[in-house]
């Protein structure tokens, strides 16, 4: 597993060039998978190293997400769960750019400068705890890459474990698990037991009102991904009366016309679901995305355009979720005003502006924006005792601190809407954005308020109209931003442009950001009307061709 020596899960050598630099991305390293066997087995070197600088369990997942099925890629998980600490993705980023030759040396610093740490505890036979968790996705090329991953662990002699083909949030949570043995047994059916148990249990405590339009029945376009097979398993923990769902795009082509990016960027209704409202209404459907790590509820769309989707996007889940959180913090405080707990919601620049204002307005939050990525959002979120955050495009979950802890998990309460919040907070993954489990978690609080598809859309805020525009460049590195994304500073004389051109429609808002995972510049704006919209879209594009 050299640069040079490269070999692909096809058995061709497909060498990477000794000077080629790669950058440690908020998906982590993500690529066309020829590149990435001699990236996994430098990374699951380097995770051996932090398993046993923290004597802990480290996360090694091999996906490529939403991405064509061609595309692989590889992340590290921290002891807690956790997406990997700033400074390591900075270490990795140096480990995989060394050349061939270099290698050895750079490895040869990095385990002196580790070792120093842990040195000690070897000596005293402290090392019990680290190994290497790694998991892959339904990809062809994940199985060779696990290969590559258990290499690379091995040159440390670091203990390897493979739990096989699971979602990215199962990853994240067997990892806490294997680190924190109370919170859950580290294997897929630990997992299972774990959410589907607290879900059941929850349910059981949730009275629907009189009058209820609540539906049980639910769609799902699993994107043809690792969904399909580990959610099936989960399912199969759940009675039917509870919950009915069907699964659909089980086995075809990975992310291909389906799956949550699709729906999200194309507001489209994914392959094999019917266009139109009028035929055989399917009332209820959520798409996962290929690693099951983002979710989106959606519907066909009464008088659009044949196949548009009504998007029930991360925005509208997040204000579901924090709208049910405050009712039960509500009570409580009003008992307990000196021990209060502090909820927050945390977003990014793409959450509509409705959902925005409705957060401020009716649940009297001030939302944080923060810059695109899981971990920005992730660490904002954790500042408060119960954090709330999402992205628009499905990827979110709650975090809860030690406060909580105390005062909700580890108190046995016998009042009512304090137990609702403890098992609430076990139906979440609060490791990671989970589609599983925010898929369980929506239907609790929907049965808890009575409320079919339109009360939800209705009974909280109405999207303003939205697109986003990819836009292909030579050189997106030239895209610099301020204000969590909003204001271009680079080039100069373009923000200028957009104010101008903003100026000219009713509502608006729009921004102008490079991705940090394709090589494109993402538009992105908001208007009256969609037509308006649109109007707008187009004209930034044009800004920046
Ligand atoms: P980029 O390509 O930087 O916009 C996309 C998503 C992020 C996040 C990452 C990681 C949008 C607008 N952007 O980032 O939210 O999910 O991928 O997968 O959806
Ligand atoms: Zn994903």
């Amino acid at each position: 597993y050299t640069r040079a020596g490269n070999t692909t899960h096809t058995g061709e050598v497909h060498s990477i060039p000794q000077d080629e630099q790669f950058a440690y991305g908020t998906a982590g390293f993500r690529f066309r998978a020829e590149k990435l066997p001699f990236i996994v087995y430098r990374c699951a070197y380097l995770a051996s190293l932090r398993a046993r600088q923290l004597d802990s369990a480290i996360g090694v997942m091999i996906t490529a997400s939403h991405n064509p099925a061609q595309d692989n890629g590889v992340k590290l998980v921290d002891p807690s769960g956790d997406m990997l600490s700033s400074q390591w993705e900075i270490y990795a980023t140096e480990v995989i750019n060394a050349s061939d030759a270099d290698l050895t040396k750079v490895i040869r610093d990095f385990e002196k400068n580790f070792q120093r740490s842990s040195q000690s505890k070897i000596a005293r036979g402290l090392i019990h705890n680290a190994k290497v968790v790694c998991g892959i996705d339904t990809r062809v090329s994940g199985p060779h890459l696990m290969e590559a991953a258990r290499a690379g662990a091995a040159l440390f002699n670091v203990k390897f474990v493979d739990i096989g083909v699971v979602s990215t949030p199962m990853l994240h949570y067997s990892v806490k698990s294997f680190n924190e043995p109370e919170f859950a047994d580290p294997t897929h059916q630990g997992y299972y037991d774990a959410i589907s148990g607290a879900f059941k249990k929850l349910y059981e405590m949730t009275q629907e009102p009189d009058g209820s339009r609540y539906q049980p029945e639910l769609i799902v376009d699993c994107a043809n991904g690792v969904g399909a097979p580990r959610f099936r398993e989960l399912l199969k923990q759940i009675p039917k009366e509870m919950l009915s769902i069907e699964l659909r795009n089980e086995n075809g082509e990975l992310n291909h016309g389906c799956g949550a990016d699709f729906v999200k960027i194309a507001q489209k209704m994914p392959a094999n679901f019917i266009l139109t409202p009028d035929a055989a209404p399917e009332p209820k459907c959520a798409s996962f995305d290929g690693d099951a790590d983002r979710i989106l509820y959606f519907r066909a769309k009464n008088g659009c355009q044949y196949g548009t989707a009504e998007l029930f996007d991360g925005d509208r889940i997040a204000v579901l979720f924090a709208t049910y959180i405050k009712e039960q913090l509500d009570i409580y405080t009003a008992s307990k005003p000196r021990n209060s707990l502090k909820m927050g919601i945390v977003q990014t620049a793409y959450a509509n502006g409705s959902s925005t204002r409705f957060v401020r307005e009716h649940l009297k939050i001030e939302p944080i924006i923060v810059p695109t990525g899981v971990k920005h959002l992730h660490e904002a979120a954790s500042e408060f005792d119960i954090g709330v955050y999402f992205e628009a495009n499905g990827h979110g979950t709650i975090v809860f601190s030690k406060h909580f802890d105390s005062v909700v998990r580890r108190n046995a309460s016998p009042l009512v809407h304090l137990r609702r919040l403890h098992l609430f907070s076990r139906v979440i993954n609060e490791t990671v954005g989970d589609a599983f489990a925010d898929l369980l978690a929506t239907e609790i609080v929907l049965r808890h308020f009575g409320w079919s598809m339109d009360d939800w859309n209705q009974k909280l805020y109405q999207d303003v109209p939205n697109v986003q525009i990819k836009v292909p460049v030579a050189d997106r590195s030239i895209f610099k931003t301020t204000n969590a994304e909003q204001t271009l500073v680079k080039p100069d004389g373009l923000q200028k442009r957009i104010d101008e051109e903003v100026a000219k429609y009713k509502d608006s808002r729009a921004f102008i950001r490079p991705s940090g995972t394709e090589n494109i510049v993402r538009v992105y704006a908001e208007a009256d009307t969609l037509e308006n919209t649109h109007r707008l879209g187009k004209s930034l594009e044009q800004v920046v061709l």
